[in-house]
């Protein structure tokens, strides 16, 4: 059980790292003028925020309360058994109308986590995003403008279009590299922050999510190569990513490592597949 005070206590630490370059304000009031504008042209779009969530009783709450609202906006919140008290910060939030909680009865990882928040979702644009207070709602607007100007089908944060607080991991930077070439050479992508959870994806390509295989982090792989061979436009757009106040990443490298491989070789098969058969 957390007390108020401590409650209080981890919403400052939070909201003073992101005061720095709060133009959130400024950012919803855009959205939910695009939003209003579509509404009128009779062409409404509807937005669910998607969140996989696995022990982030810290930050779930700051992390909901910070998300914009508007009746054309629902945000679906998985999570994914976890084990300390993120459930019970999540009901804690008082104004909730248009928050789901889906609740998974054993944890079954990241990419499986967002397959069953899109499988609940009704919105005519998907965004995912971390819980853990990394990402920031004001950037929403930059991946849901090429969106609805028709510039993308997907968009994918990038820390290197925007900024980050703090000292990237070599084995990160590396990883993420060689990952970019291989996706550049073999599927004809440029993503350089390919491994970016905050993402925005219109309705209509939620055909790559028919066939996921890898249901941990290799899912962020998974799906850009999946989007590649379908053929949809992919965009990085700038975000400010902010460090992890509290706990670690639950990334564990000799895991996603393998899966990553495997991965990649399974949708290599699929490409030769289809340049020699289709
Ligand atoms: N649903 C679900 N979410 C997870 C799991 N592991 C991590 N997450 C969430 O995925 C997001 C990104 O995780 P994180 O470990 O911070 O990854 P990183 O930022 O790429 O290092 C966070 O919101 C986590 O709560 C899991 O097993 N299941
Ligand atoms: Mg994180």
């Amino acid at each position: 059980m957390t007390t108020p005070s401590l409650d209080i206590e981890k919403s400052s630490l939070l909201e003073s790292r992101d005061k720095k370059n709060s133009r959130k304000n400024d950012n919803f009031k855009l959205l939910y003028d695009y939003l209003k504008k579509y509404k009128n042209e009779n062409n409404q779009m509807f937005i669910s925020i998607i969140l996989p969530v696995y022990n982030e009783e810290n930050t779930i709450k700051y992390v909901l309360e910070n998300l914009p609202k508007c009746e054309l906006i629902e945000v679906i919140v998985v999570d994914d058994h976890s084990t300390d008290s993120s459930l019970n910060e999540m009901k804690k939030i008082k104004h909730n109308e248009g928050i789901h909680i889906v609740e998974h009865k054993f944890n079954q990882g990241y990419g499986k986590a967002l397959l069953t928040g899109i499988r609940h979702s009704k919105g005519d644009i998907l965004i995912t995003m971390d819980s853990d207070g990394q990402h920031r709602a004001e950037d929403i607007i930059n991946l849901l403008k090429p969106i609805f100007n028709g510039d993308a089908d997907i968009t994918i944060g990038s820390r290197y279009k925007g900024t980050f607080n703090y000292k990237l991991p070599i084995a990160t930077r590396l990883g993420e590299a060689l990952l970019e070439v291989i996706i550049l050479l073999f599927f004809g992508q440029k993503v350089k922050n390919n491994q970016c959870g905050f993402r925005a994806l219109r309705r209509k390509t939620e055909k790559i999510f028919e066939n996921i295989r890898f249901n941990g982090y290799a899912f962020t792989t998974e799906l850009i190569l999946q989007a590649a061979l379908l053929g949809y436009k992919i965009e990085e757009v700038p975000i400010n990513l902010a460090s992890r106040e509290f706990g670690s990443s639950y990334i564990i490298l000799r895991k996603l490592i393998p899966m990553l491989s495997l991965c990649i070789i399974l949708y290599l098969f699929k490409k030769i597949k289809r340049i020699f058969f289709k």
